[in-house]
């Protein structure tokens, strides 16, 4: 459950955020293929309850997290589009080798919204616990004697118990310790591995013993036989938020699949914000040095859709997003340099950020749409950049080069370490590749050793090698593997990269 199932020499999945069914399919045709990517973590196609100004806060209107509210586990239909839509998705992205690993809500159902329909037309009463499209009733979730705190929510982290079985901000939670909610659930997901998925990323999955997710994933089939060789089980990560000091751990899961490592995002944002006297040179042993899990069970990010608006976990102040470019681009340039982990792109849409004592008052906001709240598709601009309000970070050039400089290095380890002993690092990946990136408030300007055989290099970072010729900055690399480097600290993008493939 560990392995990506990534076609081979691709090494990084990218989140294509509320993108729609139809987009995506174009997007793994004209860009995620032919760039390199392994494949995209889409929003939970699974029909959801539609959130419409509720009493606790009025201007929310179809805000993005009402896809966290199933009504059902129908594939027909989310604001992404129907089940006809994922079916082409799934089969085009196949078709050119980039994989389709679906956001599984599964811990639980909808919040107390108010009885209706979900987006697929099927009944549900939060109160009465019923939800017939699936079907479940009140004898499916953990009521609120199991539950044992007085809201029935979950009340303090600290208490393993209550974090799995009371609600998770008042969503209905399903009880997985029965045989017919694991089946229902086990139907669901097997309906998408048998439509050619390649995985799952499993939401709230610390909300859920450990031994009723392992009964879930056993019972998976292999995955299709049009893409994938017989026998192969699907990949499998798990949201469990644990930045330490809390009742439950990420070790607890880790022996099942990969387990989102929260502290990679949190930690290297505030090494490259330099919050707290953090500084490039120790990244040296980013990764199990830092206490994070061991390098197979990881699957590590800068941040994710919900800490990049202030939920989940980190702190805005902490956790680097597309608002803050420069150092975001840093930052993803060490992720997808450095081999630590299974590395997923962030892909976002824009919305007006507006930050009140730390706290974001519009991280509701959901999807470009428009008047009837249909999500608008994804204009993609001849610049590789992308309009109608999609930020494509995985489209950005700093970011792409990257991705691909991932799949060149390979596994090759990092070797020629240098730092200056604060803010200014360089390593290669053994012979096939280097990167320097200068977070210092002066210029680097060194002789250092490439690792790389001789000759000129096209830096990725300022430019792309097109034909013989570089856009960007070419790097003379001499005999003996070294270059002179300089990074001035006011470039846009203080970072240097070159790889085999980038060779003149
Ligand atoms: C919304 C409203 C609530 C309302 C509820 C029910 O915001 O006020 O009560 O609906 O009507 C997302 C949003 C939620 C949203 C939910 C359902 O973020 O705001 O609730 O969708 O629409 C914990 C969990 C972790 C979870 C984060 C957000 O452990 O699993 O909280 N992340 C996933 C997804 C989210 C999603 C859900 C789970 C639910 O990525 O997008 O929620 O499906 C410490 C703990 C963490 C804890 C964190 C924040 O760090 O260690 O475990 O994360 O605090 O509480
Ligand atoms: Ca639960």
């Amino acid at each position: 459950y560990h392995d990506p199932k990534t076609a081979d020499g691709r090494s990084s999945i990218a989140h294509l955020f509320e993108w729609r069914w139809a987009d995506i399919a174009e997007e793994c045709e004209v860009f995620l293929g032919p760039y390199g990517y392994g494949g995209v973590q889409v929003s939970p196609p699974n029909e959801n309850g539609i959130v419409w100004a509720p009493d606790w806060k009025l201007e929310v209107k179809r805000p993005w997290f009402e896809r966290y509210q199933p009504v059902s586990y129908k594939l027909n239909y989310t604001r992404s589009g129907g089940e006809n839509e994922f079916r082409d998705m799934v089969k085009r992205c196949n078709d050119v080798g980039v994989r389709i690993y679906v956001d599984a809500v599964i811990n639980h159902m909808t919040g107390n919204i108010g009885a209706g329909h979900g987006t697929g037309g099927s009944y549900f009463d939060p109160i009465a616990l019923k939800y017939d499209g699936v079907p479940y009733s009140d004898w499916d979730f953990n009521t609120n004697d199991k539950c044992g705190t007085p809201s029935g929510n979950i009340e303090n982290y600290d208490d393993s118990y209550q974090v799995r079985n009371c609600r998770l901000s008042g969503l209905n939670d399903l009880d997985l310790g029965k045989d017919y909610v694991r089946g229902k659930i086990i139907e669901y997901l097997n309906h998408l591995i048998d439509i050619g998925v390649a995985g799952f990323r499993v939401d709230a999955a610390k909300h859920m013993w450990p031994v009723d997710l392992k009964a879930v994933f056993e019972n998976l089939h292999d995955l299709s036989t049009k893409w994938f060789k017989p026998g192969t089980r699907p990949f499998i990560f798990m949201e469990v938020i644990d930045l330490g000091g809390q009742a439950i751990s990420v070790r607890e899961y880790n022996h099942l699949g990969r387990v989102t490592e929260f502290r990679y995002g949190y930690k290297l944002g505030n090494v490259i914000r330099k919050n707290g006297g953090e500084q490039m040179q120790y990244l040296r042993n980013f990764g199990q040095g830092w206490g994070f899990v061991h390098e197979y069970d990881a699957l590590v990010f800068i941040d994710n859709h919900d800490n990049q608006r202030g939920h989940g976990a980190g702190g805005l102040d902490v956790i680097l997003t597309h608002f803050e470019s420069r150092m975001y681009k840093m930052a993803t340039a060490f992720m997808l340099a450095w081999p630590y982990g299974f590395p997923r792109i962030m892909s976002s849409y824009n919305w007006p950020r507006h930050i009140e004592w730390g706290k974001d008052k519009n991280d509701w906001v959901g999807p470009p749409h428009d008047d009837d709240y249909k999500t608008l598709p994804v204009i993609r601009n001849s610049d590789l950049t992308c309009g109608n309000g999609w930020v494509c970070e995985h489209r950005w050039r700093q970011i792409y080069h990257m991705v691909k400089f991932r799949n060149v290095v390979g596994a090759h380890q990092v070797e020629n370490w240098w730092d200056n002993g604060g803010n200014q690092i360089a390593f290669s990946r053994g012979n096939r590749g280097f990167v320097a990136i200068n977070n210092e408030n002066f210029p680097l300007n060194k002789r250092l050793q490439t690792g790389l055989e001789a000759g000129s290099y096209c830096d990725v970072i300022s430019g792309n090698k097109k034909d013989d010729t570089c856009t960007g900055h070419v790097i003379e690399v001499d005999e003996l593997g070294y270059s002179q480097i300089f990074i001035d600290n006011k470039w846009e993008d203080p970072v240097l990269a070159i790889h085999l493939e980038a060779k003149l």
